[in-house]
């Protein structure tokens, strides 16, 4: 079953759309893990880094993925914003092998959790600490702790150890995404 399929389950919410909000810092993988999610006779073969502004959108039945780099791209920060009130879900993607932009990857988690549309809201999140794979890459715990996320207490969030490029990890992390998707819309989280 593709993961495509998986994520069917989040017909049961009865929503018209739901729309789903891939960030992270440019070179995280974002592009990397769309990809890996579309029909396999869609998949792009090549990955071209994003650069600048640059949203990539994806669409499936009800389901509608949108991705942009938050990195050093504060004076579009205004553009990318008007799709948090609309967002369902976020799936946040970290480079593990990246220690150096970390803390820069801090400064926006934390810049995403005080807008007014993502503060008032308790939608899921999604952490995949990619390039699981590389020999420097730091566990998904030294991740979790790195980007203190602890301390978030008003929104259910799960940290998954991925490797994009073959595809592993994004399962698990879709089926914890997916549960938690359905519980919030039913009231019961
Ligand atoms: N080793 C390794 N490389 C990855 C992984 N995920 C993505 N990459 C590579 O990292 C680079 C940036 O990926 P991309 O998806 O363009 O990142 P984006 O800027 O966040 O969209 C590309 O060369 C990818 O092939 C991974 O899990 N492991
Ligand atoms: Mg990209």
């Amino acid at each position: 079953m593709g993961l495509l399929d998986k994520l069917s389950g989040w017909l049961c919410l009865r929503k018209k759309e739901v729309n789903v909000l891939c960030l992270g810092l440019d070179n995280s993988g974002k592009t990397t893990i769309i990809n890996q999610l579309k029909p396999a006779n869609t998949q792009a073969q090549e990955i071209v880094p994003t650069i600048g502004f640059n949203i990539e959108k994806f669409k499936s039945s009800s389901l509608s993925f949108t991705v942009f780099d938050m990195s050093g791209q504060s004076r579009y920060r205004n553009l990318w914003e008007h799709y948090y009130k609309d967002s369902h879900a976020i799936i946040f993607v970290i480079d593990s092998g990246d220690k150096l932009r970390m803390v820069v990857a801090k400064e926006e988690l934390d810049t995403l959790f005080n807008h007014e549309d993502i503060r008032r809201k308790r939608i899921p999140i999604l952490f995949f600490a990619n390039k699981m794979d590389l020999h420097d890459a730091m566990s998904s715990v030294r991740v979790s702790q790195m980007l203190c996320l602890d301390n978030i207490k008003d929104k259910p969030w799960h940290i998954c150890a991925t490797n994009a490029v073959k595809g592993e990890g994004l399962k698990e992390g879709l089926d914890w995404l997916q549960g938690n998707m359905c519980l919030s819309f039913l009231g019961h989280v």
